[in-house]
């Protein structure tokens, strides 16, 4: 068997007070400064909302993300020491990454598509895997004990976790939301055997009467407050979904070509603009291409696959493959609205793809069909 990869390993643990290790704590989270991560926060090694998380499973919201139901999986989520023998905190970390209000008032023209934000610049697992990575390995050497850490693919509830260290608070939209950046931060988790003292509990606002994402999601994917039915999220539709998007559901993707940033567009908590040291300072974007934010259709509908290589190298797409961004990118020009995309859609009824062919079909008689209803 292989080492994992993602583990650090220092001496024995010291025998010491809660102030020596209050001092680790404070040492660590400066630490995390430096090395370009975001707000830093520590919690207990509990997995308070397992009951919560049991029940969206068993009521099919994971649709086909069968990783999510696996049962050895799920017993890693219950209880964190599954994962890690020993484990006495978690460390919570943020990357931010919103690009600020400003951003998104730029929109995509009719044969354009919309790619999320998040996928706009470098891949954040690569990014924030790093540098949790250097966290890890320096704690690790400095205090003892053991490290493991996880971004986005560990069966871990991060959100939990981070609401229950004080990072943010779970919104309506389920979003980890932090009072100061919104929720346009990525989640990354050391989980250690120091026995570093959880950060003291914070008052947070929440969301008040405030239904705005619930209101905007043009899917109608919030089952209720708190609750999202992944299975009609554009997210999950254009990212995790391999096969044929439900017919009912095409029409209100617009014109999204992988991700949805709606639920959080909308969010009063991300209305602001970064300013000073901040402004465009978000790692993720170091490389962002205007052709990937929002890529022009007809390119995306015919690209070879060294083209797609090439145009996505380095970003969160590259992991869904050509088929899936140009089945996207049929539906999107369904919904154009737009006579330039009837013969873009002509040729693609004969793709080698049967994905492609199936979404170009039903997206050419769609568009055919909105056409007529605005000039008669
Ligand atoms: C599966 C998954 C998805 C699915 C399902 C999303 C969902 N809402 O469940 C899909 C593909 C739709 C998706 C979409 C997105 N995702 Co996603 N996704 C995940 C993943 C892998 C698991 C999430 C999960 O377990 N869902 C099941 C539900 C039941 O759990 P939950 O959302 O975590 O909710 C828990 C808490 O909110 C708590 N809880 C629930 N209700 C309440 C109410 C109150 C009052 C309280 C206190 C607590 C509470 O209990 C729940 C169970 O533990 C996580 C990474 C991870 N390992 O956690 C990333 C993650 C949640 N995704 C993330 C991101 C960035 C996105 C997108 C923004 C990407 C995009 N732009 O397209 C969208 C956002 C859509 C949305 N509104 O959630 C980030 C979220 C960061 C943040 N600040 O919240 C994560 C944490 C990845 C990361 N490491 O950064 N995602």
């Amino acid at each position: 068997m292989g080492r994992p990869k993602n583990i650090a390993r220092g001496g024995a643990i010291k025998d010491a007070s809660l102030e020596y290790w209050s001092g680790i704590a404070e040492a660590v989270k400066k630490k995390a400064v430096s090395f370009g991560l975001g707000p830093v926060e520590i919690a207990e090694p509990r997995s308070s909302t397992y009951e919560k998380y049991a029940k969206w499973v068993a009521d099919g919201m994971h649709g086909e993300m069968g990783y999510l139901a696996r049962d050895d999986r799920m017993e890693r989520r219950k209880d964190l020491s599954v994962i890690l023998p020993g484990v006495q905190s978690v460390l919570v970390c943020g990357l931010l990454y919103w690009p600020g209000r400003s951003a998104f008032l730029e929109k995509a023209t009719s044969m354009q598509g919309d790619v999320s934000c998040y996928a706009w610049g470098t891949d954040y697992h690569t990014i924030l895997g790093d540098r949790l990575r250097d966290l890890a390995l320096w704690m690790h050497e400095e205090a003892g004990g053991t490290g493991k850490w996880y971004v986005d693919t560990g069966a871990i509830l991060e959100r939990s976790l981070a609401e229950q260290s004080g990072l943010g608070f779970i919104g309506k939209n389920t979003m980890l939301i932090n009072p100061r950046y919104g929720s346009g931060m990525f989640l990354g988790e050391i989980l250690t055997t120091l026995p570093l003292p959880a950060s003291p509990p914070k008052k947070m606002p929440g969301c008040g009467k405030c239904t705005k994402c619930q209101v905007a999601c043009p899917t109608d994917a919030f089952d209720d407050e708190y609750v999202l039915d992944a299975r009609k999220c554009i997210s999950y539709l254009t990212i995790e979904l391999k096969g044929e998007i439900p017919v009912d559901l095409r029409p209100k993707m617009g014109r999204k070509v992988y991700g949805c940033d709606i639920c959080q567009e909308v969010c009063p908590w991300n209305k602001f603009d970064w300013d000073g040291d901040m402004k465009g300072t978000s790692p993720l974007f170091g490389k962002v291409a205007k052709d990937v934010r929002t890529p022009d259709l007809e390119r995306l509908i015919r690209m070879t696959e060294s083209e797609f290589k090439e145009w996505f190298a380095g970003t969160a797409a590259i992991r869904i493959g050509r088929d899936r961004l140009r089945r996207n990118a049929a539906v999107a020009l369904g919904n154009s609205r737009d006579p330039q995309a009837i013969p873009v859609l002509k040729d693609a009824i004969n793709d080698n793809s049967e994905l492609v062919r199936s979404h170009s079909r039903w997206a050419l008689d769609h568009l055919l069909s909105q056409l007529r209803t605005t000039t008669s």
